[in-house]
């Protein structure tokens, strides 16, 4: 490994003990880093540099477009302010609050080529959550969008490590657009190590505390090579688009890091309701799209009509369905509306990005996919011994990159003897595809049966009256748990007596009848985290 350029050591420091940290596998020779690597380099300055600067890097509504040179001297200027206004140096923390944007992008390369660690954040956050990553990570500087200033300023007032806040999207003096004028557009990117933490993820935290997960400019080009090479397989004219934030790993890499690994184009959107995603998949050309499995759901009909698929007239030639599980009819109604055969992928913050998954060519309805190359995984039973074909058991994985949480009991937990246990329950079949049962702590064990939540939410999602769904082990006297199923109608069903029922008599017909809804109940809409995640303890916790 090469020293580290970080001056400020604490992401050193906060590192898991190396008894408790993943093993790392580097099996295939893309996966061997020089000791010195910086990621902004490799994604950004490279396209410049080979004389390919005026490609198009990122388009954005109200008809901005930057090419991959406009990019880099926006970065190089922020790089400047970082260092030389807010007195920066490698290995601070620096906190970024914006909406997908374009400056969000040029700040987040910013924060590399100075050798800095980025912190992003939700934009839905409030002051507590914000106040929070500050203490957790330390965080001593912040650029953010004037639009979304005060809970960040209110965190601040509570955390006075946060010392240097500049607001971007901001015409006044002070304000980051003024300060980027006054320097250079040329900019040394510190030589950082390959193994120099250059991101913080903070976890979306369904349940409990957020925690920090900590990577390396290595984990950002590994992330970049295994998924995207062995299974998007993108193009240097793709158009990329979608809606996770960039502050959700999932967000960070289909959205930016992936299109520009191959000198591609991606679109930024600050709103992704289902509709305004639509119109841009139109408006823009977009070949990729990355989203929710319940965005899927929700704009399959309105794009039927829309002829979005390459086939079809349209552009679009791949979509990318991760965070949740994919429901086979989510997968079903979206191939039936467009043609398009979804791409499902399971990835984690802890891991960075996807590492199981399949193309549309090898895509099995139920299954999430087969392990992506550079990555092992492993259905272990409760001895932590590899558990036999086709039964349940926890899925451990590991390969270039893993979980480090930054000073957290739980690394005990997530990382035991080498391997990442992303605290899901899986089944690999005899064609070495796996298959989501649910996660660990949400199986349902009723009168002695397991049921796993998805497949009855499956279920429930083939009836035309459901729009949304969501299933729990709810305590019972007689049967330990029972099934409970949380239904929002669709358009012109309303709830009653009797289409709780109906669906429950459906679910019977559908799959084996001991997992049918024995309570069901009706909601507006279900609980979700900003990266579209279903909060299943909020529909646990008593109401
Ligand atoms: C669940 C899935 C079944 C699973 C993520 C792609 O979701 C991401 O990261 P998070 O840390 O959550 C991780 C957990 O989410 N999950 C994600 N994708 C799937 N379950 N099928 C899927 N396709 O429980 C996993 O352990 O928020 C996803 C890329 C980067 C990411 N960070």
């Amino acid at each position: 490994m090469g020293r580290s350029a970080h001056v400020d050591t604490f992401a050193h420091d906060h590192l898991p003990r190396l008894a408790q940290q993943p093993e790392f596998l580097f099996e295939q020779p893309e996966l061997q880093f020089p000791p010195l690597l910086n990621c902004a380099s490799e994604l950004l300055d490279r396209w410049v540099a080979s004389g390919q600067g005026e490609r198009i890097c990122i388009r954005a509504p109200g008809g901005l477009v930057w090419t991959y040179a406009e990019l880099q001297k926006r970065a190089n200027r922020i790089a400047h302010v970082l260092v030389e206004d807010m007195g920066l140096v490698p290995g601070n923390r620096v906190l970024l609050r914006a909406p997908n944007s374009p400056m969000l992008a040029a700040c987040w390369f910013a924060v590399m080529k100075a050798g800095g660690i980025a912190v992003a954040t939700m934009p839905l956050l409030r002051a507590k959550e914000l106040a929070h990553i500050i203490a957790k990570a330390q965080v001593t500087h912040a650029l953010c969008d004037a639009r979304l200033a005060d809970e960040l300023q209110a965190a601040m007032r509570e955390q006075p490590v946060l010392r240097q806040l500049r607001f971007h999207n901001d015409d006044s003096a002070s304000g980051l657009e003024a300060a980027m004028a006054r320097h250079s557009d040329d900019f040394v990117n510190v030589p950082t190590a390959a193994a120099d933490a250059c991101i913080f993820a903070f976890t979306s935290g369904t349940t409990g505390t957020p925690k920090a997960t900590m990577h390396f400019h290595r984990d950002v080009m590994a992330a970049c090579i295994c998924w995207p090479r062995h299974v998007l397989h993108p193009r240097a004219d793709d158009v990329f688009i979608g809606s996770p934030p960039l502050a959700f790993t999932f967000g960070l890499g289909s959205l930016l890091l992936f299109p520009m690994s191959v000198g591609a184009s991606l679109v930024l959107l600050e709103r992704t309701t289902p509709v305004a995603l639509l119109e841009a998949i139109h408006a823009f050309g977009a070949t990729v799209l990355a989203t929710a499995p319940t965005s899927y759901r929700a704009m399959a009909e309105p794009a039927r009509s829309l002829r979005l698929a390459a086939e079809k007239g349209g552009s679009l030639r791949k979509c990318v369905s991760a965070g949740e599980a994919l429901p086979a009819a989510t997968r079903a109604l979206w191939k039936d509306a467009t043609g398009i055969e979804l791409i499902d992928g399971i990835g984690a913050t802890e891991m960075l990005h996807i590492f199981i998954s399949a193309d549309e060519a090898h895509a099995r309805p139920g299954a999430t996919g087969t392990v992506v190359p550079g990555y092992h995984a492993c259905v272990m039973d409760d001895d932590g011994h590899p558990a036999a074909v086709g039964s349940v058991g926890k899925l451990a994985v590991k390969g270039p990159t893993g979980c480090r949480y930054l000073d957290d009991a739980r690394q005990a937990s997530y990382v035991k003897d080498g391997w990442n246990y992303t605290g899901d329950a899986y089944l690999m079949d005899a064609d070495g595809y796996f298959h989501y049962q649910a996660r660990t702590d949400d199986m349902i064990i009723s009168a002695g049966y397991n049921i796993g939540a998805p497949e009855v939410e499956d279920a429930l999602m083939q009836h035309p009256a459901v729009a949304e769904c969501a299933v729990i082990g709810v305590p019972d006297a007689e049967r330990g748990q029972i099934v409970k199923a949380f239904v929002v109608p669709g358009a012109g069903h309303a709830p009653s007596e009797a289409l709780a029922r109906e669906l429950q008599e459906f679910v019977k017909r559908t799959v084996a009848p001991y997992k049918y809804p024995r309570a069901v109940e009706f909601l507006s809409a279900l609980p979700r985290t900003e990266t579209g995640k279903l909060q299943r303890f909020r529909l646990r916790a008593p109401r």
